[in-house]
Order: C-alpha cells, then sequence, then structure tokens
C-alpha cells in the first residue's frame, strides 16, 4: 500500500487495487499465475508483488518531451535501469534522428512512416526482427505475428526463449504438447506438491496462499533450491487474520541442491521409484514408450555422481523419493531455477520421467506445472508469436487472410542478437520489453543493437533498450493493461491466458497516462496500413474493432473456435489440453515418452564458482521497483553476490569486501562485472549468486542451452576477484574486457 499509494495516490489506488484480477476488471501484468474460479476471489485478489507491478505502471510520474530535451542520451546511457524507469510514463512519441544527441517528439503518423520506409528498403523481410516480450494482450500478439508474417519472415523472436522455452521443448517431446498439465484445483488436491527451481514466495506470491490451501488438504510440499528461499520455509498468509498473526512453514522438506543438480536428482529419484516398485504400471503399459530402456538405464546409476552433481546425501534423495511413494497425486513445479541451464530440456525430460513413473499427468491432483513468468506469455505463444511456429498454424492464416506466410523458421533472441551483430538484421522492433537489458551478453548484445539501421520500442517506461540504439530510434508509448482503451470510438477490451491456459478478457478502470498513447493493437495495424498498402489482411477493421481480431482467432488458432463467445463467460473459458483432459498423447508414437539421459557433473575448475542470476524482491525483470530485498535480508543495494561463508575464507575474503566477477568459457573470453559487494550467504558450497541484470555482461551469448536456446543463466563459472577499482594501480585486469554497463551509482548498505 505504501508504494502505491506513493505512485497512484490514494483514490487512483483503491480505484485500481479493487479491480486487479477481479472477473470485471483487469489481469495484473506481474506474473502469469492463474486467478481462482469466479465467486471464489478475494476483495483484495492480489499480492504485494502486483500491487507493485500495478503501481510502476499507474504512477502520476509523467516523462514529456522536456525531459528529453534537458537529456541527452549520452547523460541517459550513464544511468541505471532503476533511475531510468523511475522518471515515469512515457506519454508521446519520440525519435532520434541519425545523428542526433536528443529524442525529440514525432507525429504517429510520421513515426509509422518512418519504419514503413526502413522496413520497405529492407533487401529481404528477414532482415527485420520482432521481438515480444510477453505482457502484450492475445489480440495485440495476434495482429503483431500476423504483420510480421504478411512483411514475409518468421523472425518473431520472445521472451520465452529466455524463459520457458525448455519447458516446451521437453513437453512437447514427451507429453505432446508444451504447456503445463494442471489446473488450480489439481494443486488445492495434490498430496505431494515439488516446488523446484522456483521463488514463488517473491515471483509468484499468491502461489503461496494455492500452496496454503493444499497443505490444509493434507498436502506434503518439497522445495528443491539451494537457497532457503524464505516463502517456502515461513508463510504469512496477508489474506487472512490467522496467517497474519500465526504464519506457516510451508515446506515439509527443503533440498538445498548443488546448481544444476536437477537431473541427477530426478533420475535417481526416479531409480528408487523403479527399485520399490512404487509404479502405476496401467498407465505405463497403456500410455508410455520408453520405460524398459528407462527401467535398464536408471538400474546402473552411479550414487556416488549423484552425490556429487546435487551436493545432496543418498538419505536426504531417498527421503524425498518415500514421499513420491506415499503419495497418491503429485504435481511438479519449476521455473527458471530448471530452464536455464545447458541442460535445461533433458533435465525436464527427467522430471517428466518421475511423473509418468507414477501415473501423474491426467488424474486429478497431479501433473506437471511449468509455472510460466509474464503475464501473458503463453497466450502470445498460442496466438503464433514463435519463431518456429507449426505448418499447420501458417496454413490457417493462409486460408484466413489468402496471403502465403513464410515457411522457413525464424530467429529467436540468441538468433537475433546475432543476426544483427553480424550485420544480417538492421530493423529491431520490440513490443514491450526491455530486450538489451534482458538478454546475455550485455556488452555483445548493445554492440549488436548499435548495428541496426532502426530500432523501435513500443513502451510504457523509460529502459535501457532506449538508449542503447540504432542508427535512428523511435519510442512509441503504449497504453498499459491498468488503462481504458478507446481505440476505434469504443470501450476495448483484451484477452490474456494463464500460466494453466485459462483464457479471460481484461479492460483497465484507469485514465490513460497520456492522451497521445495509443494500443498495441492500433500500433501494429496503423504500422501494416502505412508498411503493406496492398496486404489482403483487413487492418483498419480490426483495429477499430477487437471482436474482428478475435472473430480471426477463432478460425486460426487451435482451440479457440467462438473464442469471442467463450471470453465473454465470467472467468473465460480453458484451452484443450489432451495429455490433461483425456490422457491422450499427440507425440510421433501416440504414447507419453520416458527417456533415458546420461549422467554428468558440471566440472568446475579449482578456485571457481557456479553463479547463477536471479531476481530480488524488489523488481520484476529488469523494472527495479527498489533496492531492497527484504526475504534475503539486502537493503539498500543490488551489486551483492552471495557467496557461502566457508567459500568467503576459503578466498581469504570477509563479507563485505568489494569483489570484481570474472567469467570464464571456452571462448577464451573474460566477461567482468565490477564491484559486487560478498554477502555471508548459506546454500551449497561453491555455488554464488548475483542479481539480474546487472550479472548479465556475465553470461557468453553462445552459452546456451541444447534444443531450446535458451541462455545458460543459471550455471555460470565464474571467479571473483579484488575489486579492480579497490587495488592500486592499472593493468591488473589486462586481457580482461569491462562489460559493466550496468553502472552502479547505487550505495551497498546491507542490513
Ligand atoms: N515480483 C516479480 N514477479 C515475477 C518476476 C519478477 O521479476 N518479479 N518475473 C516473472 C518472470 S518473467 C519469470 S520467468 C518468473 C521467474 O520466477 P523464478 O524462476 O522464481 O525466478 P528467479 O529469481 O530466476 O528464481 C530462480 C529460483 O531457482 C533457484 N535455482 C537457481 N538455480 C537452480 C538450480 O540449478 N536448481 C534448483 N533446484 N534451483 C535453482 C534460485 O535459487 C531461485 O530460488 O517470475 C515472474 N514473476
Ligand atoms: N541474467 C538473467 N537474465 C534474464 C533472466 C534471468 O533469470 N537472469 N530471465 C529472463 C526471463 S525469464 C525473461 S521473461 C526476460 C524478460 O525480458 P523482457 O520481457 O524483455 O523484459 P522486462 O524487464 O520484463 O521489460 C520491461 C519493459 O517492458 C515495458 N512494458 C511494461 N509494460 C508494458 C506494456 O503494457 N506494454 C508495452 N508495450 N510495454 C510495456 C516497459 O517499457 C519496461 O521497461 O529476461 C530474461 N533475462
Ligand atoms: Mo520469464
Amino acid at each position: 500500500m505504501r508504494r502505491a499509494v506513493g505512485q497512484m495516490g490514494v483514490r487512483r489506488t483503491a480505484s485500481t487495487l479493487l479491480r486487479l484480477n477481479q472477473v470485471d476488471g483487469f489481469d495484473c501484468q506481474g506474473c502469469a499465475w492463474p486467478d481462482p474460479a469466479p465467486g471464489h476471489r478475494h476483495t483484495a485478489e492480489f499480492c504485494e508483488n502486483g500491487a507493485k507491478a500495478v503501481a510502476e505502471e499507474a504512477t502520476n510520474q509523467k516523462l514529456d518531451r522536456a525531459f528529453f530535451a534537458t537529456h541527452s542520451v549520452a547523460d541517459l546511457a550513464e544511468r541505471t535501469e532503476f533511475w531510468l524507469g523511475k522518471q515515469g510514463r512515457i506519454t508521446e512519441p519520440m525519435v532520434l534522428r541519425p545523428g542526433a544527441t536528443h529524442y525529440e517528439p514525432i507525429t504517429w503518423d510520421d513515426a509509422f512512416t518512418t519504419m514503413a520506409g526502413h522496413l520497405n528498403r529492407l533487401q529481404s523481410p528477414d532482415e527485420a526482427v520482432f521481438y515480444t516480450s510477453g505482457k502484450t494482450s492475445n489480440e495485440a500478439a495476434f495482429v503483431y505475428q500476423l504483420f510480421a508474417r504478411a512483411l514475409g519472415t518468421n523472425n518473431l523472436p520472445d521472451c520465452s526463449n529466455m524463459c520457458h522455452e525448455s519447458s516446451g521443448s521437453a513437453l512437447s517431446e514427451t507429453i505432446g504438447i508444451g504447456k503445463g498439465s494442471v489446473s488450480l484445483e489439481d494443486i488445492h488436491q495434490a498430496k505431494l506438491i515439488v516446488v523446484v527451481g522456483q521463488n514463488p514466495g517473491t515471483n509468484h506470491p499468491r502461489m503461496l496462499s494455492a500452496l496454503e490451501e493444499a497443505k490444509g488438504n493434507g498436502a506434503r510440499i518439497i522445495a528443491i533450491n539451494p537457497l532457503k528461499e524464505a516463502g517456502l520455509v515461513r508463510f504469512k498468509n496477508p489474506q487472512t487474520p490467522k496467517g497474519m498473526a500465526v504464519g506457516t512453514a510451508l515446506a515439509d522438506l527443503h533440498l538445498p541442491i548443488r546448481l544444476n543438480g536437477d537431473l541427477a536428482l530426478f533420475q535417481a529419484i526416479g531409480s528408487l521409484l523403479v527399485e520399490w516398485d512404487a509404479l502405476d504400471h496401467d498407465f505405463l503399459a497403456e500410455y508410455t514408450a520408453g520405460y524398459t530402456d528407462y527401467a535398464a538405464h536408471v538400474a546402473g546409476l552411479d550414487w556416488a555422481q549423484v552425490e556429487t552433481a546435487t551436493g545432496l546425501t543418498r538419505q536426504q534423495i531417498t527421503e524425498a523419493a518415500e514421499m513420491f511413494r506415499d503419495s497418491p497425486a503429485t504435481v511438479t513445479c519449476w521455473a527458471m531455477g530448471i530452464t536455464q541451464h545447458h541442460n535445461s530440456v533433458v533435465t525436464i525430460k527427467e522430471i517428466v520421467n518421475v511423473a509418468l513413473l507414477q501415473g501423474n499427468v491426467g488424474k486429478p491432483g497431479a501433473g506437471l506445472c511449468p509455472v510460466r513468468g509474464h503475464s501473458n506469455v503463453q497466450g502470445d505463444r498460442t496466438m503464433g508469436v514463435w519463431e518456429r511456429v507449426p505448418d499447420h498454424f501458417l496454413d490457417a492464416i493462409r486460408d484466413e487472410f489468402g496471403f502465403e506466410p513464410p515457411r522457413e523458421h525464424g530467429f529467436d533472441t540468441v538468433a537475433a542478437i546475432q543476426a544483427l551483430r553480424d550485420g544480417k538484421a538492421r530493423v529491431f522492433m520490440g513490443m514491450g520489453g526491455n530486450f538489451v537489458g534482458a538478454a546475455p551478453d550485455t556488452e555483445v548484445t548493445e554492440a549488436a543493437m548499435r548495428n541496426a539501421a532502426l530500432t523501435v520500442h513500443v513502451s510504457t517506461k523509460l529502459n535501457r533498450s532506449h538508449v542503447v540504439h540504432g542508427g535512428e530510434a523511435l519510442i512509441l508509448p503504449a497504453l498499459g493493461r491498468s488503462e481504458k482503451d478507446l481505440t476505434g470510438g469504443r470501450v476495448q477490451r483484451v484477452t490474456v491466458e494463464d500460466s494453466m491456459s485459462a483464457v479471460h478478457a481484461s479492460h483497465g478502470p484507469l485514465e490513460p497516462a497520456s492522451e497521445h498513447l495509443r494500443s498495441e493493437v492500433d500500433i501494429v495495424c496503423s504500422l501494416a496500413l502505412a508498411t503493406l498498402p496492398g496486404s489482403s489482411v483487413p487492418w483498419a477493421a480490426m483495429r477499430d474493432d477487437y471482436t474482428q481480431i478475435r472473430r480471426h482467432i477463432a478460425r486460426v488458432v487451435p482451440g479457440c473456435a467462438a473464442y469471442d463467445e467463450k471470453v465473454e463467460q465470467p472467468g473465460g473459458f480453458v484451452l484443450p489440453h489432451p495429455p490433461r483432459d483425456n490422457r491422450v498423447f499427440e507425440t510421433e508414437s501416440g504414447k507419453a515418452v520416458l527417456t533415458s539421459t546420461p549422467l554428468e557433473v558440471l566440472d568446475v575448475p579449482p578456485g571457481r564458482f557456479l553463479l547463477q542470476t536471479m531476481r530480488s524482491h524488489d523488481q520484476f525483470n529488469t523494472t527495479i521497483y527498489g533496492l531492497d530485498d527484504r526475504y534475503r535480508g539486502i537493503k539498500g543495494g543490488r551489486r551483492v553476490v552471495f557467496v557461502h561463508p566457508d567459500d568467503i575464507a576459503s578466498l581469504g575474503r570477509a563479507d563485505g569486501d568489494l569483489v570484481d566477477l570474472v567469467s570464464e568459457w571456452r571462448d577464451g573470453v573474460e566477461r567482468v562485472a565490477r564491484d559486487f559487494r560478498i554477502v555471508s550467504y548459506e546454500q551449497p558450497r561453491g555455488c554464488v549468486a548475483a542479481y539480474y541484470p546487472e550479472a548479465n555482461p556475465l553470461v557468453p551469448l553462445e552459452s546456451t542451452a541444447e534444443k531450446s536456446n535458451t541462455p545458460v543463466y543459471k550455471s555460470v563459472v565464474v571467479r571473483l576477484d579484488p575489486a579492480h577499482s579497490a587495488r592500486s594501480g592499472p593493468g591488473q585486469a589486462s586481457g580482461t574486457q569491462d562489460t559493466g554497463s550496468h553502472r552502479t551509482d547505487e550505495p551497498h548498505h546491507l542490513a
């Protein structure tokens, strides 16, 4: 409330927060956690971090042309993400002309003409890149991918490429669909819930209420995480007086796993279930393939290797396996701690193996639950924002709109950066997000963006991607989800899909931050009209009435028949999910697939550490709400590195010392992020942690997960050198590359 009132004032706070996540209100722009059924929602159906997300968007603080006249781009490039984000909402379209030092105002029409000029001058439409962050509504996402394809490219990278791509890859191959198989009701009814590689207390706080309800119904909970994340070990439910006063320990068992140890852990659990014959034989026989090979593979498990990889004892793992054995219905939830490693896809397949052994797919109270990040990241994919969308989707576009879409796969996020770097892509457009701040290898990514002829960002707030720009740059300010959309002279609604495939409507109650803002749908359709004058697509009709878009969605997108009618129902509708609904597995063999993967232990040279990059309690991705991380005891600073006390001692350093983080990778380049303060913090020996995006310069662009191509943000090999700034004399850092683009002008006081 303090944050909300500070940014929005009392009246705006009340009218906004009480509409948040309500049936007739708007969808929280924070995470993708689902809403309870209509009739079961609280008056305050939001969490602390949802309130911060709304306040950040609905802030009274504005950024006008005088601001851009005062601050040169060079000046803005010296500021932190925190400072940039705090300047307020962008109120009119701005352009940075070639060679100019300052952004200046531009009319919408001129902005679209500028973009059309660049796009039509390209040698091939594949020189354009259309990125999407996961807040974009289904309607905007649908017209956006349609525009890219009408132009002639599948270059539609999205934040999913950096997020749950590994889940999509692993689940499609094993159960035939890239989405999770549980509903909120399944969580409530589960007897065992496994939360692995996820910090819900910070990133999905409303999930804790669901876990609490499950516990009330007799569920047990296992948390698998190198860190003892506070939300899981002590939880006070702010929705109930009892919760506020008493608090609960949600997790019954915490396994402090070594970074990247999860493949070995789940394989070991699977091997024990096979050994104990704790299997659903009927399910295995009827619905799965690969069991015989799998059983033979895990029979040869090397426990010494498992203990090294996981940092856990056989006894700890056995205790967890017994909880699986004794549970008739198990849900496994995971997030970035699982998806952002080089072997994420096979790790998730190992989680699937364990679920299949016990028939925990397509059964009430059970299932696989990748917990999505951005509020509509899953919906954007459903709507075709995907560089590798299947042919049947493209066929449906052709039949609906009468043009032949390109068939060749497009660039994902990493490939887009490589293409910009190598001059193969010339125009970059971002539909929301902060591409430069979120991507790996900051120095390489920034150079790639500077190589573009044109960079365009559809945004609500200022961020680093606006100040690290191409030859010409545009900022197009969009309506946020909390705001009234009166495009085409009528009240427009949009729709979104949550992490559990439920689709529903959303419409904002607030007056827009400025009369010059346009909706994302308007921006895309107007751009299409300017760029593709002879297009067979009815851009103007779709722009002026989003119902028209929903009618097209109904005919193009699988599972969306009668879309406009179904989203009318209170609470919306749930998309079909064959494994969940009928135990139908649309894989090549028609069965769910158990896979056998050789174990490996990540090799870390002596004196080096495995670094994970994670979120604090006071940020939404690259949007920094504040400089504290309350649950981890950090105050007033973000350039910190969490290190085990014995590792600090073995380095001959002390808590509070300043170090440079140096990442070592097989390309021989040493990437450096300077001036991080050591914080003594309990976790497995050899593991360290720092915040995203400050640590992004350390993640090599080419270090990605096999198959999903997701950057390896959670296991970077680093050393901790004495801080350059604290050393005497220059030259000590020779041979290293200073990639400290996320500058530090922040205090470091720690609680
Ligand atoms: N308030 C808030 N909400 C958010 C976001 C936000 O920034 N702020 N971001 C949104 C987005 S886009 C996403 S994707 C989600 C992210 O949600 P999370 O995945 O919860 O986010 P991270 O902070 O990256 O946390 C990763 C967790 O995994 C653990 N971990 C790291 N490596 C490993 C490993 O190898 N094994 C295991 N078992 N655990 C590991 C870390 O200790 C940490 O607890 O949250 C969404 N919601
Ligand atoms: N090191 C490291 N890097 C990571 C991760 C990690 O764990 N570690 N996580 C990765 C993950 S999971 C993700 S999802 C990506 C996130 O990558 P992105 O989605 O690209 O980044 P965000 O920080 O969420 O984008 C914030 C910006 O979105 C704009 N915005 C906000 N709301 C709206 C809106 O309603 N409309 C429009 N048009 N714009 C809006 C604002 O201008 C704001 O500055 O980062 C990835 N990067
Ligand atoms: Mo994400």
